[in-house]
């Protein structure tokens, strides 16, 4: 086994002989995890005006009035539906985003995220 002059502290340095700088070199395999997506949501409720919710899916979530006429539907038809999907920090932002708006314009609507 060859041995290497090394001065970084992480690569098990049992020493072997006299020389404190000798040590033995070894890999680290690091696994880079993908970041975690995040499911963001519209519920359904009996008030919110279905004219707000499509304004909603066109202002924050990039969908056009076909597109958000149809996930209003869905939703309304099923409780639930999806609006998009994003990394946590984006994620947060529309649901706060949507969360505030609602409220704003004295609406109940209800906006989450869940990890998928
Ligand atoms: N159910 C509402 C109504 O009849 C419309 C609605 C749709 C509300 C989707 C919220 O996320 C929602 N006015």
């Amino acid at each position: 086994m060859q041995k290497y002059k090394t001065t970084s502290s992480d690569d098990n340095d049992h020493n072997e002989g006299d020389d404190p700088d000798i040590g033995i070199v070894t890999k680290t395999k690091e696994k880079l995890q993908k970041p975690s997506q995040y499911r963001v949501l519209l519920l359904n409720d009996d008030y919110t005006p279905m004219e707000f919710v499509i304004l909603v899916l066109e202002s924050f979530f990039k969908k056009n009035r076909d597109e958000a006429t149809k996930i209003m539907l869905h939703v309304h038809h099923h409780g639930v539906g999806e609006c998009g999907i994003y990394n946590y920090e984006v994620a947060e932002t529309k649901v706060t985003q949507v969360m505030d708006f609602a409220r704003q314009n004295q609406h109940p609507l209800q906006c989450v995220m869940e990890k998928q």
